[in-house]
């Protein structure tokens, strides 16, 4: 049996590949280019909600939104070293990101106006990605499916401390809800869009989806979010900013509008509200952070002598 042949039949059997294992060139390459973008969403995804740290509302708001934030640096960790498994180094990966080379998820373009978005981001955006990255730790890749699992346990305190912030606001002065539902109105079409193009567009899906890299298509964990999101918007007393969205007794699912492409795809080109902001503001932190690497290789290099002079 050749190679590919065997090793379609191992994630078929639902297998999980290790990192020494075979893997054809293709399913390493899409990985890395996957796991990358998965690992920089995570880093960039922490600049939205920081710029509400020192804004929060109370101390204990503060703290949660303190450790949710600190949660994604640890998330970006996690997939950047499942990243590495693969023989891509680190500093490549940063340099991609710095340069405005690499892709992240299209979501973190999109400025934080007011507190309710902190809330609409922990609702929706950590809904979004708790539904596809729950599907993702059934990924046939071993170190990413690990990664997802812990990432997976965090993501759902997040999103319930947005649905906190949102009940709270919801259910407070007409104001609040007002800052609530614009929060709403702002952040439910860029969320859909994260869930990628549509699966006619996708151009990985259908070949990841036989490596068993993705479990299920764009398409499918979109409209699974949006069957969710009906019953938890209704229970807010708010209203999702879709005038076709309609229960569709036959398919068993909610019908909803096309979400704007044109968007979406300038987004992903660079040209978001955010863009330029989010890559300067990375580059500028790396660049900040320079001496503080410095200092930790010259002191690991400095211990490591030491042992070498004890053993000597
Ligand atoms: N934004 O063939 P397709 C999080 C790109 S959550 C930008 O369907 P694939 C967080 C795609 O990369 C967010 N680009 O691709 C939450 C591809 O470009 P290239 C991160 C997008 O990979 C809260 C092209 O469009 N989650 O981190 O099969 C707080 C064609 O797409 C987007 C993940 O990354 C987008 N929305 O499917 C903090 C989950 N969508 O590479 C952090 C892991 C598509 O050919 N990733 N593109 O140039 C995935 O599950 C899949 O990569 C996707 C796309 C579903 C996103």
């Amino acid at each position: 049996m050749e190679n590919l042949e065997r090793f379609e039949a191992y994630v078929a059997a639902e297998n999980k590949v290790e990192a020494k294992d075979w893997m054809p060139d293709g399913y390493r390459k899409t990985l890395i280019r996957q796991i990358a973008q998965h690992a920089h969403s995570e880093i960039v995804g922490m600049l939205p909600e920081g710029n509400w740290i020192t804004r929060a509302p109370s101390l204990r708001r503060k703290a949660i939104l303190l450790a949710k934030v600190q949660d994604e640096g640890g998330h970006g960790l996690y997939l950047y070293s499942a990243a590495e498994t693969l023989g891509v180094d680190r500093d490549t990966l940063i340099d991609e990101l710095n340069t405005g080379k690499a892709k992240y998820s299209s979501i973190f373009n999109y400025p934080t106006l007011s507190w309710a978005d902190i809330g609409a981001i922990g609702w929706l955006v950590d809904g979004a990605a708790i539904v596809n990255q729950v599907s993702l730790q059934r990924t046939s890749y071993g170190p990413y499916s690990r990664a997802m699992i812990r990432i997976c346990k965090e993501e759902s305190f997040h999103q319930r401390q947005g649905y906190e912030i949102m009940i709270a606001l919801a259910k407070g002065t007409p104001a609040q809800k007002q800052m609530a539902q614009d929060a709403l109105n702002r952040w439910w079409w860029p969320s859909l869009m994260m869930f990628g193009p549509s699966d006619k567009e996708s151009a990985h899906s259908s070949q990841n989806m036989t490596w068993r890299i993705k479990r299920h298509s764009n398409d499918e964990l979109r409209q699974k979010f949006v069957d969710m999101s009906v019953a938890q918007t209704e229970y807010l007393g708010l209203t999702l900013p879709d005038p076709h969205l309609k229960w569709n007794e036959e398919r068993g699912h909610y019908d909803f509008g096309e979400i704007d492409w044109t968007e979406f795809n300038e987004v992903v080109k660079g040209n978001g509200p955010c863009n330029k902001q989010r890559v300067a503001t990375r580059k500028n932190a790396y660049d900040n952070g320079a001496w503080v690497r410095e200092a930790a290789v010259a002191y690991a290099n400095k211990q490591s002598a030491k042992k070498n002079s004890a053993a000597a």
